[in-house]
């Protein structure tokens, strides 16, 4: 009897042991992930990846096999404009351009929720099935409309929303 019950005991701590050893392990592992998803693994690194040469310089055909580095973004970024990009002016860029990029997709949204308030909240248009999507601030409206006066007035209220740089008005006047 007693035999059994130290056994138990062992078996618990076992398994206690493991699942705290194996919780840990998970933990770390989230971590990780949640760096690269919060950009936080330096940019040093792809640089000295993308410096094929080892000069600690990237010139344009290095730099380049991030699409990115277009001729003009290239240039952009070569802050000193001596034909090169150095680790500062590489990170720098970088680290700009995921930033503006985020802050684009959540103008985008931002448009998009507004536009289908605007057309919900207006009298004629809300009762009609239009689509709205946005893309660098264009607007595509869609769907069926019952009159060309509706369309009309579906891109004016559209294109009068901040951000909205134009309207590409798709919307089919159902017969
Ligand atoms: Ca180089
Ligand atoms: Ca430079």
């Amino acid at each position: 009897m007693k035999k059994t019950n130290t056994l138990k005991i062992i078996m618990v701590t076992i398994s206690l042991t493991f699942g705290t050893s194996s919780f840990a392990a998970y933990g770390a592992d989230t971590f990780d992930v949640d760096q690269v998803k919060e950009g936080q693994i330096p940019y040093a690194a792809e640089f000295t990846k993308l410096d094929t040469t080892g000069d600690e310089l990237l010139s344009h055909s290095e730099a380049a096999k991030d699409k990115i580095f277009t001729r003009k973004h290239f240039t952009k970024a070569d802050v000193d404009n001596d034909g090169t990009l150095d680790k500062n002016e590489y990170v720098t860029y970088k680290t700009a351009s995921e930033k503006s990029n985020a802050k684009r997709v959540v103008s985008d949204s931002v448009i998009t929720t507004k536009a289908k308030a605007k057309i919900l909240s207006t009298k004629d248009l809300k009762s009609l099935q239009i689509s709205v999507k946005t893309h660098q601030g264009e607007v595509l409206l869609s769907g069926f409309v019952d009159s060309v006066a509706a369309k009309e007035k579906a891109e004016e209220v559209v294109s009068k929303i901040e951000g909205v740089k134009s309207v590409k008005n798709s919307l089919e006047v159902k017969s």
